[in-house]
């Protein structure tokens, strides 16, 4: 089983993490999608999205990151992905919370306002209006996620780590961009702090947080 994928990729993360920290054995290859290494004929005649990452199984290639983590825990019945239906729905749920609601707002919005060049390129008022309707998604979502989805629990979807974790985990540090204060939200915080822990957090997450870092050195006088 291979991964392409780019470690500076928000969907990318969720791919790595998931594979490092389930210790699932992959083959890596790694494009650079600055250098636009995604529109490759051979890696356009994989994914015609030119997106990563892209997971290829033998004969089988499958993208969209949340749809690629899906079929390696199915694969190997691994239990990130119950098999109990209301289990396995609530996990559905999440996923698609995730990459809906919370995404549009908290990374398209708001984030990628902060860092994608063709946002960066927008008129200035466009950019401040895209940004402060991300924040207030972004706001009510953390809101929504702090109290009714993680809660007391150690996990979004209980005492067990699952999908969910994996794709909830690379969209809400990506808000790290924007400077999201994530003060007010403390049950995110305790969760992100036990996610940090594990073993796949630095294999995946380590050119993320010296990305983070780097941005918020102060200049050099
Ligand atoms: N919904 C897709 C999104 C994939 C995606 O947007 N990948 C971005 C990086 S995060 C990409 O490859 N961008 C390069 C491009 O569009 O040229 C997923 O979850 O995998």
């Amino acid at each position: 089983m291979k991964l392409i994928y780019d470690p500076t990729s928000t969907s990318s993360r969720i791919a790595s993490f998931f594979l490092f920290d389930q210790n699932v054995e992959f083959e890596e290859q790694i494009i650079s999608i600055a250098d636009g290494e995604q529109y490759t004929a051979e890696f356009s005649g994989i994914n015609a999205n030119a997106q990563v990452p892209v997971l290829v199984d033998g004969d089988f290639t499958v993208a969209q990151s949340s749809a690629i983590i899906r079929y390696v825990a199915l694969k190997y019945e691994m239990p990130v992905y119950p098999a109990e239906l209301q289990a396995r729905t609530r996990v559905d749920e999440a996923v698609s919370w995730f990459q809906t609601n919370f995404h549009v707002f908290h990374c398209v919005l708001l984030s990628y306002t902060h860092i994608l060049p063709p946002l960066l390129a927008l008129e200035a008022k466009t950019l401040a209006a895209m940004r402060a309707i991300g924040a207030q998604g972004s706001r009510k979502y953390l809101q929504v996620l702090n109290d009714r989805m993680i809660g007391d629990s150690e996990f979004v979807c209980g005492s067990e780590i699952t999908l969910a974790d994996y794709v909830g985990a690379a969209n809400v540090t990506l808000g790290a961009f924007a400077d999201v204060d994530l003060s007010a939200f403390p049950n995110v915080l305790r969760w992100l702090a036990t996610l940090r822990e594990r073993r796949g957090w630095n294999l995946a997450y380590g050119d993320f947080e010296r990305a983070v870092a780097a941005r918020q050195r102060p200049a050099a006088a």
